[in-house]
């Protein structure tokens, strides 16, 4: 899954795709690249970010959104928690709608999915991006957000969206501490076996930047490459990033090493 952020203030890329040429060559880019699944978000989530209004949410993903989905055959996900911004990017063609609050921050969201066939990303997060990162706090980190995605799963399908519709994330970096993160890559098979496909989005993030002693996000790049083998070592369905080239590129030698053939 390719990012393609919309956003003046994305924590690592704010502000580089904000003309919608410039955000519409940077997501077909990710296509040549070798993304199978674009993910366009208009609102950041960053730590102590703030909700942005509907209307400057629909304002810098629709003109994208309507330009790009007769170009590239691709699904499309879109990154939003309101009902309004989900259900005009449905009408545009949007395949999958990635709810960071796991559909819990709009009361009209579910019945918006339900209305529908689209693909549900169902991401934990503990706490709001404003204040998540402040104090996180977990006795068990990995039950607790199995625990939390178990229920969600369940109260999502009794508001009519099938359980096949549905992708699990763990979040990685939504109120969570780098051992909270840790914990959870480290034991994924706990969130497998709630039966659905899994998600992971760790691309360029805090915790990978606290482990290289990194502070530039731009240059997390050996942490997003450990992650993606991680994650495929682990049988993670979609891997979430920012640097599609080169997660395909290492995946591309990755695969020749381990094919046996010289
Ligand atoms: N991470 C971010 C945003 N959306 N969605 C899912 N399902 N999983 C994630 O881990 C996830 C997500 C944060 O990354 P980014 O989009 O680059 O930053 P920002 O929220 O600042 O735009």
């Amino acid at each position: 899954m390719g990012i393609v952020n919309l956003t003046p203030d994305s924590f690592s890329d704010g502000g580089l795709h904000l003309d919608p040429d410039t955000a519409l060559a940077h997501a077909m880019r990710l296509v040549e690249e070798g993304a199978n699944l674009l993910d366009l978000g208009a609102e950041s989530t960053r730590p102590g970010s703030l909700p942005v209004a509907t209307a400057d949410e629909l304002h810098r993903l629709l003109p994208v959104l309507r330009q790009l989905r007769p170009r590239v055959s691709v699904p499309i996900s879109v990154d939003t928690t309101k009902a309004e911004v989900a259900r005009a990017a449905l009408d545009l063609g949007a395949d999958v709608i990635n709810d960071t609050s796991g559909v819990r921050a709009d009361p009209d969201m579910a019945a918006v999915l339900a209305g529908s066939d689209c693909g549900v990303v169902v991401m934990h997060m503990q706490g709001t991006p404003r204040t998540m990162q402040q104090a996180p706090s977990y006795d068990d980190v990995v039950g607790e957000v199995a625990a939390w995605l178990a229920e969600r799963l369940l109260t999502l399908t009794q508001a009519g969206i099938a359980a096949q519709r549905i992708i699990l994330d763990p979040g990685i970096g939504f109120g969570k501490r780098l051992p909270h993160n840790l914990a959870l890559l480290q034991h994924l098979d706990r969130l497998q076996a709630l039966g659905r496909p899994l998600l992971v989005g760790a691309s360029r993030k805090a915790f990978l930047g606290e482990l290289l002693a990194e502070p530039l996000a731009t240059a997390r790049l050996a942490g997003d490459l450990a992650v993606a083998a991680h994650a495929r070592a682990a049988g993670v369905d979609i891997l979430r990033v920012h640097d599609v080239r080169a997660v395909q590129g290492f995946y591309r030698v990755l695969d020749a090493l381990e094919s046996g053939e010289a």
